[in-house]
């Protein structure tokens, strides 16, 4: 039966991309006045830092520092101030010897993050909302997460209409990924994400939480950002009440990281990443309990595993 590892500290972001038999935590850290889920708790350098410390400290494999909220309606801001939340946060965990990913849109921030030792760019445009993004990630041969975006979060929501969300996410992203791969971005180095929550509603959102295993018909390794966004504040609530607050939907984010890994998915970028460290143990351990032609395999072949659990 295969070992099954946990989080390595020494593991860097190439070889974390290569990871196949456990689910990658990745840790949040919004530099931000104004995010989905954390909006200005971070928002001072120094409290940053410190958070992305503790982030780490709880297990997470890569901390995600970001200085652009992408909540439905926001305005950017400009580069200066984007340059100027991301770059000393990341210079700090980079420091420290942490995997340090950078969740912007613009090439310019992700080359000054990238300088400050970030080594992963993840882009919610998919490369979209830039057009020197995905030259310089295919350049310099960067890790690079591809979100599912149908354009600014200004005005998103009109943009929420699918005829059937899975297969629309799935064709979409799929055209994503055959342009990256042209556009010079090597295979092993490229994640996808279906982007729940952007131009998707709480129908589509859970649609696609549904059919997570689909998402390996892509054939790249999948990131799942589920964590804390509203339609987990929904449930239980009545048509019209309001969601429950952001820091009071760890316990329903914690669900959606144990399906991502029941799923077989690369990583999953969670805000409490101790809840989620934990109950990934849960399905490490269920999972070093399975038939050897389940667990063994950590590139399993179609007719192996047709549900494609473990990849
Ligand atoms: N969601 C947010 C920000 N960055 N990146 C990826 N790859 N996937 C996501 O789903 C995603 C992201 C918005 O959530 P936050 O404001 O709560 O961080």
């Amino acid at each position: 039966m295969a070992a099954m590892t946990a989080r390595r500290p020494d593991l860097d972001a190439t070889s974390l991309l290569g990871v196949r038999d456990r689910t990658v935590v990745m840790g949040v850290v919004n530099v931000t006045p104004d995010s989905f889920s954390d909006g200005g708790e971070w928002f001072e350098q120094d409290a940053a830092i410190a958070h992305g410390r503790d982030v780490l400290a709880a297990g997470a494999d890569i901390v995600d520092v970001g200085g652009e909220s992408t909540r439905p309606g926001a305005e950017r801001p400009s580069v200066e101030e984007e340059l100027r939340r991301v770059v000393p946060v990341v210079t700090a965990l980079a420091a420290d010897g942490a995997v340090v990913s950078v969740d912007t849109m613009r090439a310019s921030v992700a080359r000054a993050a990238v300088d400050a030792g970030a080594s992963i760019v993840n882009d919610v445009s998919g490369g979209l909302a830039d057009p020197d993004m995905v030259p310089w990630v295919a350049a310099n041969r960067m890790p690079y997460i591809a979100m599912h975006w149908r354009g600014h979060s200004t005005g998103m929501q009109s943009r929420a209409v699918y005829d059937d969300v899975v297969e629309d996410v799935l064709r979409e992203l799929g055209e994503r990924r055959d342009a990256l791969l042209e556009g010079g971005i090597d295979e092993e180095h490229l994640v996808l994400d279906p982007g729940l929550g952007f131009a998707k509603n709480s129908d589509h959102n859970w649609t696609l939480m549904a059919a997570l295993p689909a998402l390996h018909d892509l054939g790249q390794p999948i990131l799942l950002g589920a964590s804390r966004k509203t339609f987990l504040g929904r449930l239980g609530r009545d048509e019209g009440e309001p969601p429950r607050p952001a820091a009071e939907r760890d316990v329903e984010t914690t669900a959606t990281s144990v399906m991502a890994a029941m799923a077989g998915l690369w990583c999953v970028r969670v805000h409490d990443v101790a809840s989620t460290v934990r109950a990934l143990t849960v399905v490490q351990a269920a999972l070093e309990h399975a038939p050897d032609d389940l667990a063994d395999d950590p590139e399993p072949d179609d007719s192996a595993d047709p549900e494609g659990l473990h990849r």
